[in-house]
């Protein structure tokens, strides 16, 4: 077995929480002649799906029949995957193969007829995007709360992502939420899997399990986009670098790629070893929780390079010797620069970027003529996007960027994106960026996110700055003008599709502005998130830094929202 994966070890299961353990004889209606047993439930009021799948408690998880309601409620939404293939993999957190051996068992008793999984029941989530979209499959089960604590008593998640590889869309997780309110039954098969940790194939009823390789489809799907030989000259010339996989699913494949492919010497790689809890920590690759990681680069300045990913390896943070890079400026960086990588050389159509993230990438978009999207925050909106062919490349202010590869946002991607970049330029990451903002000017950018406020003064505070739209545009705070205040309302340009109250928007004359959200990822209380932009044209202030640049927007957000009384709250949990 590969050395990076010998730690993992499955999760002990528990009475009446293991689907592997048989089910009292009482709860079996049914018997088909393959030893399907149709188990009578009830319905749990509380699984809808989030901006990315259900997530909550791996105690709530492990309520008996918990897990099997909501795969049901998957399966039954979809219509003709009778003999198909399914993907299913996870982060590798605590419950993740408890979890698959129920949902293999499912598989089979529903009726698929392959089920790709990966070795050890490891997927990151952009690898389970490649290999659905490498193989065809019908679809594909994801097990990850992605950058959320994981052990017993941390998050445990399941999202289903349809045959373009991507998380489904609003319409199918709404009919997965309205099955999982009258679900009566599921079907379990009276077997179980053989290992999970040895590749090959084997049969489960009428169906066939496939232990796949996690990261090689993935590797190639990389080397096929990047100059990795042009990489590999940069490692070998003595740039430096560490990736911060903090104990999460990237370890193997940056193991894999970083160091196995491409040269960078061992130990580029920290907290590559995949830990069902991620070693205790907070797998969010962000400046607080990626503290490590922080330390060596911007405390530090030990490397060239820094950069790191979450639990289920989608999202990234990309640092330079004592250098930030915003996700947002990162994004517009990587457009602006998507003509030295071999996989996008003239082939940029468009960008997309969430509307919270920040305007950025629109006056690259501008500059060059690509298409520019604004959709609602959910990596599920860009999918429609790239399928017609509108944008290649895509981006999250919360340190999520992707192009058309996969259908995830993939954080060891905009990572090598980084890399082949400098490979070609020979500059350092600061200096790529300040010329980047002497081009285009500079966006600065700040998110403020309050972690579990209590839930109904988050809504309080919400309702009441929604109650004053019509009486906030024309307001002068600290000399800024209001000029709108919404709640962002996206119809989608290839299907029609509307998403309503997706973020309130407040805009100031001079381009500025606010935004409030509360986070669909957390699961416990309410996580306010509270983002704030100002365009700065001149050059003789980029150097200022982001909070003093934005600090009157601060204020203002706190007057017209009442932040930290409402929310009791005198400082943000995490400020990126
Ligand atoms: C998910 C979504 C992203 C979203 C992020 C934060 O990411 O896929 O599109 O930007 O959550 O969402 P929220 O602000 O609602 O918490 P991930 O990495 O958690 O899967």
């Amino acid at each position: 077995m590969d050395p990076v994966f010998r730690v993992w070890t499955p999760a002990p299961p528990r009475a009446g929480a293991d689907a592997s353990i048989p089910l009292p004889t009482t709860e079996r209606k049914a018997r088909s002649p393959m030893a399907v047993t149709s188990v009578a439930t009830k319905p749990f009021s509380d699984q809808k799906p989030g901006t990315s799948g259900l997530r909550k408690k791996v105690t709530v998880f492990q309520q008996p029949h918990y897990l099997e309601n909501f795969v049901q409620s998957i399966f039954d939404s979809l219509e003709g995957f009778q003999g198909k293939t399914l993907v299913v993999g996870g982060d590798g957190r605590y419950h993740n193969r408890t979890a698959i051996v129920t949902i293999l068992r499912m598989a089979a008793a529903n009726g698929f007829g392959r089920v790709l999984v990966g070795r050890g029941g490891i997927l990151s989530t952009p690898a389970a995007s490649a290999v659905i979209r490498k193989y065809e499959a019908f679809g594909g089960i994801v097990l990850s709360a992605s950058h959320n604590p994981g052990g017993p008593d941390g998050d445990f998640g399941i999202k289903y992502n349809i045959m373009n590889g991507g998380p489904a869309p609003e319409k199918v997780t709404d009919a997965i939420f309205a099955n999982s309110r009258k679900i009566t039954s599921y079907r379990i098969l009276d077997a179980v899997p053989g290992s999970l940790d040895t590749l090959g194939e084997s049969r489960l009823g009428g169906m066939t399990v496939a232990v796949i390789d996690p990261v090689a489809d993935y590797a190639e799907l990389m080397g096929n986009l990047f100059d990795f030989a042009a990489i590999r000259k940069l490692f070998a010339s003595g740039f430096t670098m560490r990736f911060d996989a903090m104990h999460a699913v990237t370890g193997p494949y940056a193991t894999e790629i970083l160091e196995r492919q491409l040269g960078a010497p061992a130990g580029t790689v920290m907290n590559g070893i995949v830990k069902e809890d991620f070693g205790g920590g907070h797998p969010d690759p962000n400046l607080t929780y990626a503290e490590e990681l922080v330390e060596i680069m911007m405390h530090r300045g030990e490397a060239d390079f820094g950069a790191a990913s979450d639990g289920d390896g989608d999202r990234n943070m990309v640092l330079g010797r004592r250098f930030f890079i915003t996700p947002s400026d990162s994004l517009a960086i990587l457009a602006d620069n998507a003509a030295l990588v071999p996989g996008y050389r003239g082939g940029v159509v468009g960008v997309a970027r969430s509307m919270p993230t920040s305007a950025a990438v629109d006056r690259v978009a501008k500059a060059k003529g690509f298409g520019c999207y604004e959709t609602p925050t959910g990596w599920k909106f860009f999918g429609n996007l790239l399928d017609a062919g509108k944008a290649t490349l895509c981006g999250e202010e919360s340190f999520g960027t992707g192009s058309n590869h996969v259908r995830e946002k993939d954080g060891l991607w905009a990572v090598l994106f980084w890399l082949n970049i400098l490979a070609v330029r020979q500059e350092s990451v600061e200096a790529i960026a300040k010329a980047h903002w002497r081009s285009y000017g500079r966006t600065f950018y700040s998110r403020h996110d309050y972690e579990e406020v209590e839930s109904n003064a988050a809504n309080g505070l919400m309702d009441a700055v929604k109650a004053g739209f019509t009486t906030l545009p024309g307001q002068i705070f600290e000399g800024r003008e209001v000029v709108m205040a919404d709640d962002f309302a996206y119809t989608d340009p290839v299907d029609g599709s509307e998403s309503r109250n997706q973020g309130i928007r407040i805009g100031f004359r001079d381009g500025s502005r606010i935004v409030l959200r509360l986070s669909g990822t957390g699961t416990k209380g309410a996580t306010l998130r509270v983002y704030l932009e100002r365009y700065e044209p001149d050059a003789s202030r980029h150097g200022l830094d982001a909070q003093e640049a934005l600090a009157d927007l601060i204020r203002i957000a706190d007057q017209i929202a009442g932040i930290r009384q409402r929310t009791g709250r005198e400082r943000p949990t995490v400020i990126t």
